[in-house]
This record gives C-alpha cells, structure tokens and sequence, in this order.
C-alpha cells in the first residue's frame, strides 16, 4: 500500500479528461488499494483517479460515518434522476482550505464496474450523490471551483497559489 500524492488547483494535469479502463486486474487492484488508503489518510469522502495523475475512469468514495465502507466505481456512468437541485458546502483534497455552496441534481442513477470487473447499477443520494457528480466531474478535467464565479475561483487560484510558493 503507498500513500499517493494529490495534485492541487490550478495545476493543469487536473485539466486531463480520463480514459475508460480496458481490463480490471490485480495491477489496477493494487492502485484501487493506494488510491483508498490515500482518501482516508487525507480524510476525504472520495478520490478520482485524476487527482493523483493517473488518468483513467476509477473513483473511490466514503460517505459513511465508521470510515469502512469503500465503494469503488470504474468506468461510472451517472444520470440525473431528477431536476431537483441538492446544495452542499463543497470541499475538495484539490482546493484545500476551500468551501463554496454548489448545487447538483439530487438523485442519480449510476452504472459502473467494481473492483472485480463485474457491472453493477445503483440509485444514490443525499451526500453520496453529490460526491459521486463531484468524483465524475475529476476525471472530465473538472473541478468544483468551475461550478463558482470567476471571481471566487480567481480568489482562490492566487490564494493557493501563494501558499504554493511559500511551501516550495
Ligand atoms: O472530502 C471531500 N469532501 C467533499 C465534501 C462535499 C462535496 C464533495 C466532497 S469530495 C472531497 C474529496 C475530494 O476532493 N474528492 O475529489
Ligand atoms: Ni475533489
């Protein structure tokens, strides 16, 4: 198991559009593993693949309060069920320190693979919706910060920049 590194806001890698996964195997197992012990280490509720540069259709989550129900979905197709809008307080391990309100469809249906390779399909919502649109927006290159104004997105760009050039 290895703790990965997260990139973070504005590096343009985050910008990459994700590749399906052609073959779940016991390589892409291992990197599903890293990819979860780095989500709880950072204290995240989900992480996509894209945030630790590799860029193909994987995203780990964890909504639940005991931190031990991984959920892991590879090549995730997402719906909205309904034009009902949910808004969160949205965090990201990619924009640290950062909070805005967004707002997302409140229900979705979602099919994908899961670790062993075998498709599954499910309804989710509350808190788990909204995490799963979070992670799928990852691995088309986008970021919470898109769903903002420009001028809080902007505000949040020099800031963390600055702090990256005090921490280099
Ligand atoms: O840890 C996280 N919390 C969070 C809170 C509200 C909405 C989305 C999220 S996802 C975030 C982890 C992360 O950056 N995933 O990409
Ligand atoms: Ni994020």
């Amino acid at each position: 198991m290895a703790i990965l590194e997260i990139l973070e806001f504005p590096d343009p890698r985050l910008r990459t559009v994700a590749k399906p996964v052609e073959k779940v195997d016991d390589e892409l197992r291992k990197f599903i593993n890293d990819m979860l012990e780095t989500m709880y280490d950072a204290n995240g509720i989900g992480l996509a693949a894209s945030q630790v540069d590799v860029h193909q259709r994987i995203l780990v989550i964890d909504v639940s309060e005991e931190r031990n129900e991984p959920l892991v979905f590879i090549n995730p197709e997402i719906t909205p069920l309904t034009d009902t809008l949910d808004s969160y307080e949205e965090g990201c391990l990619s924009v640290p320190g950062f909070y805005e309100t967004v707002e997302r469809p409140e229900r979705v249906h979602v099919k994908a693979l899961n670790k062993d390779g075998e498709p599954f399909e499910m309804e989710c919502e509350g808190l788990l919706a909204t995490c799963l649109q979070h992670e799928v927006d990852h691995l088309d290159g986008k970021l919470f910060v898109d769903h903002i104004s420009r001028l809080k997105r902007n505000r949040i760009r020099k800031r963390i920049e600055k702090q990256q050039r005090q921490n280099a």
